[in-house]
């Protein structure tokens, strides 16, 4: 299966500045961690699982899952449809239509390369709009790791819609139109206007010109950029950042680990920390599942299965509803398919 290969080599490309070359040097290479993490493997005397490496099969698993929660006729593509349903409608629309579109430019522009040197390589679907298994997990890897500077190339790629390497006033006033509306179509307690929301933003990033945010302004002051970034098109992690302003929901939100052979707790964060709950997540779900059907088997329990899906969905159902009046009555395969992909994997597993 090429699948896990493809995250390896696409999480160490990752790693690597300018990550938008798809071409490494050897320099690039050492510095890299794939030769750390062979070495690790080789002394591994643990579960790799438990390990955070890139070769971890379980943050694989994770991208995989999520990749196939939205893939619904599993042809190994998202399309925009589908993708606008990522994270129960977390971004807006019309970031959703940028990074597709992004996307399918960077894939053009590649294509167009092999096509000049090789014109049997032509590819048709060069014009279609959707994300590959790869590009999802690129996504995926910018979406929890904004703070890292390969993240902040791909969202200021994202909102320079001119591509003049500047975020304009209007730039920025056309993606927080959206999120405005959410805010207001979900009741979301004090949502900004757009002149408060740049004062705020020039506040946090403060940038050498007010009037023109460079992409060193953003890698300049990260964990005030990652807030940037979901103020303005992620709305459910916005949400989160002011959750955790209260002490009880940052204690409960946390997570640490111990390294082996070590009592040094250390917090998760980013990529990391999105896996670990994600997978703890699934395997929850499909614990209760397990239960659930041995139960009916044995006593015939009349909680079923589609109250098992409901419990696991029921935040999805309330958000997505209210953002995109119901759009998840229509696209209910939706909420299916996370279970789906746990019963295989476990089975594989056992
Ligand atoms: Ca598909
Ligand atoms: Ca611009």
């Amino acid at each position: 299966m090429l699948l896990p290969v493809e995250t390896v080599i696409l999480r160490t490309f990752f790693e690597k500045k300018n990550s938008q070359n798809k071409r490494m040097t050897l320099l690039e290479f050492k510095k890299s961690s794939f030769l750390p993490s062979i070495e690790l493997l080789s002394n591994l005397k643990e579960d790799i699982n438990l390990t955070r490496s890139i070769f971890s099969y379980k943050h694989y698993y994770v991208m995989y899952c999520r990749f196939w929660d939205l893939d619904l006729n599993h042809d190994m593509k998202i399309n925009f449809q589908d993708f606008q349903y990522f994270n129960n409608s977390s971004l807006t629309r019309v970031m959703c239509n940028k990074i597709v579109k992004n996307f399918r430019s960077e894939r053009g522009f590649r294509n167009r390369k092999v096509a000049f040197q090789d014109k049997s390589k032509i590819e048709a679907e060069v014009d279609d709009e959707f994300l590959t298994f790869g590009e999802f997990c690129f996504f995926l890897l910018c979406n929890e790791d904004k703070k890292k500077d390969t993240s902040i190339e791909f969202w200021f790629r994202c909102l320079d819609t001119d591509a003049d390497g500047i975020l304009s006033l209007y730039e920025l006033k056309n993606f927080w139109e959206e999120q405005y509306e959410r805010m207001l179509c979900i009741n979301f307690p004090d949502p900004w206007l757009f002149d408060d929301f740049i004062c705020v933003l020039i506040d946090l990033i403060k940038p050498n010109d007010p009037f023109k945010i460079t992409i060193l302004d953003l890698k300049k002051c990260k964990k005030n950029t990652e807030l940037f970034l979901d103020m303005i098109f992620d709305i459910r992690k916005y949400e989160h950042h002011i959750k955790r302003n209260h002490p009880e929901f940052r204690d409960q939100d946390d997570i640490y680990i111990c390294n082996s052979g070590s009592n040094i707790k250390i917090a998760l964060d980013g990529w990391d920390k999105y896996a670990e709950k994600s997978y703890d997540e699934m395997m929850r779900v499909e614990s209760r599942r397990r239960q659930t059907s041995n139960n009916s088997f044995s006593s015939n329990n009349s909680y079923n299965s589609s109250q098992e899906q409901n419990d696991y969905n029921l935040d999805n159902m309330e958000w997505s509803s209210n953002l995109y009046n119901g759009g998840w009555d229509d696209n209910e395969d939706h909420q299916h398919n996370s279970n789906e992909v746990v019963q295989d994997f476990t089975s594989t597993q056992a």
